[in-house]
């Protein structure tokens, strides 16, 4: 087996990277990224990540050439047109659109997730902002309501870009915001992501703090 050409900037915690982890599971290509372990958080940065990601975010891909690809939707993009399986991105038409507007719902639920976790464990709680907290929480709410409504039997009729976003951000709702008990409010979410939690891709990457 040949030694890795790429290296991923990783934490076990971070859904944008969960993303990318079973990405490259799902198209057998695990085997091609090192993994550079990242500690950091908007107010302590890690040095080595800031001098390949300027914007200091993980994930960040280093390709052999030296080049750095980042956002996680950048990194996904390329990394599914690196295999000669399946894309996991349709590559054009109204299923793109369609898909890819599903993962940046998923997306979005991961960045509201994230600024919570954010306010809640780095600023004093004195300073904690509610109606902003509760704002962010509201995005959540009504995009898994979205989810609930429109979108269970796209997601579960192929396990792709919509799907591992999807499945990715409500994994880091039980890691980080237990208490929205997002359950409750979408049963049909709740019995498909137990059905994909159940993929080698997702019990290999399940969030680790
Ligand atoms: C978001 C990455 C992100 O916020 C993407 O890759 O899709 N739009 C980007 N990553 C967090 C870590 S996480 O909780 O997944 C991050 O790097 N935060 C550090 C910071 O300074 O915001």
């Amino acid at each position: 087996m040949s030694a890795p050409s790429m290296t991923l900037f990783h934490n076990p915690a971070s859904p944008f990277v969960r993303k990318v982890m079973v990405l490259l599971h799902e198209t057998g290509q695990l085997n091609r990224v090192a993994l550079q372990h990242s500690q950091l958080s908007p107010v302590s940065p890690d040095a080595a990540l800031n001098r390949d990601n300027p914007l200091g975010k993980i994930p960040a891909l280093r390709l052999a050439d030296g080049t750095v690809l980042h956002d996680s939707r950048v990194i996904l993009d390329y990394l599914d047109q690196q295999h000669v399986g399946n894309p996991l991105i349709p590559r054009e038409g109204h299923a793109r659109w369609r898909r890819l507007t599903l993962a940046s719902m998923a997306d979005g639920i991961m960045d509201a997730s994230v600024m919570i976790r954010y306010e809640l464990a780095l600023r004093p709680p004195e300073k904690h902002w509610n109606e902003w907290l509760d704002a962010q929480r509201d995005k959540i709410r009504r995009a898994l309501t979205l989810l609930e409504k429109d979108a269970i039997a796209e997601l579960t009729s192929h396990f792709d870009i919509a799907a591992i976003s999807v499945a990715c951000a409500l994994g880091y709702l039980d890691l980080r915001h237990p208490d929205l008990e997002w359950r409750d409010a979408n049963p049909q979410l709740a019995g498909w992501y137990f059905e994909v939690s159940q993929r080698p891709s997702m019990l290999a990457t399940i969030p680790k703090v």
